[in-house]
């Protein structure tokens, strides 16, 4: 194994007929890309907004090490890199839970709500991370808890405080929350359509069979790239007036 790993290198062979490894390569990229935008786009910001907009940046660039990391894993191994996987989301999920906190700022949000929305996304991905790696057999269990904290999160920010301080807020503050909270609706689903694709489970026979990795590839894609540029928007709109 050891061996291996010193002579393919820092860049493995990518087989150009394997669509998995293809998704993992474009999504580097495309983390690569956006981090560039969102961090040359900081000076033309002021104070007020150049932390929203650098956490956008560091939220795409964090993915993109990882999606450095995990294509290479996925061509050198041919099995998903779900360690990486899970890193990557443990650093990234809890920044998207400050883009809310920080844009919210402005009507009075309290710390209390970063660390309840914080609390909430890692007790959903650590025990997504035992129902696909420690604990398998049991994947349903770990998944349903899991969906219980994602469940809770969309709470908050669609009916739970986060929601009435973005109502306080209005305007394009209101519109960005909104936006973003059909992103953690309708985007963060995707996650656990792939886990329930790739784990065994009752609802097996009831979704049809596919990749993770390609659900979570595209997933990250939509909701990092997404999320950032709805706060690079309310940025650019919210310092015209
Ligand atoms: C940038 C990465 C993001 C936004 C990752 C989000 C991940 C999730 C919303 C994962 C959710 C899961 C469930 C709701 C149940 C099954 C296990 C997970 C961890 C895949």
């Amino acid at each position: 194994m050891s061996n291996f790993i010193m002579i393919s290198g820092l860049v493995s062979k990518l087989n150009p007929t394997d669509y998995v490894g293809f998704t993992f390569f474009v999504g580097c990229m495309a983390m690569m890309a956006a981090s560039a935008f969102f961090f040359l786009s900081l000076n033309q910001f002021d104070k007020k907004w150049r932390t929203s907009v650098l956490v956008s940046g560091l939220i795409t660039f964090i993915a993109a090490v990882h999606y450095f990391y995990m294509r290479d894993y996925w061509a050198s191994f041919g099995e998903s890199p779900t360690f990486f996987r899970y890193v990557d989301w443990v650093l990234t999920v809890p920044l998207m839970c400050l883009e809310f906190y920080l844009i919210l700022k402005v009507a009075g949000a309290k710390k209390s709500l970063l660390w309840k929305m914080i609390v909430y996304s890692i007790v959903m991905l650590v025990t997504g991370y035992f129902g696909e790696v420690v604990d398998p057999s049991n994947a349903w269990i770990w998944g349903l808890v899991s969906g219980i904290a994602y469940f809770a999160i969309v709470y908050e920010i669609w009916l739970g405080e986060a929601s009435k301080l973005a109502a306080a807020a209005g305007g394009e503050i209101q519109k960005a929350h909104k936006i973003l909270c059909w992103f953690v609706l309708v985007g963060w689903a995707i996650y656990p359509l792939g886990y329930m694709m790739g784990t065994t489970g009752w609802y097996n026979g009831l979704i049809p069979a596919g990749n993770i990795d390609v659900a979570y590839n595209i997933a990250d894609a939509i909701n990092k790239i997404g999320f950032g540029l709805v706060i690079y928007t309310l940025a650019v709109k919210s310092q015209k007036d």
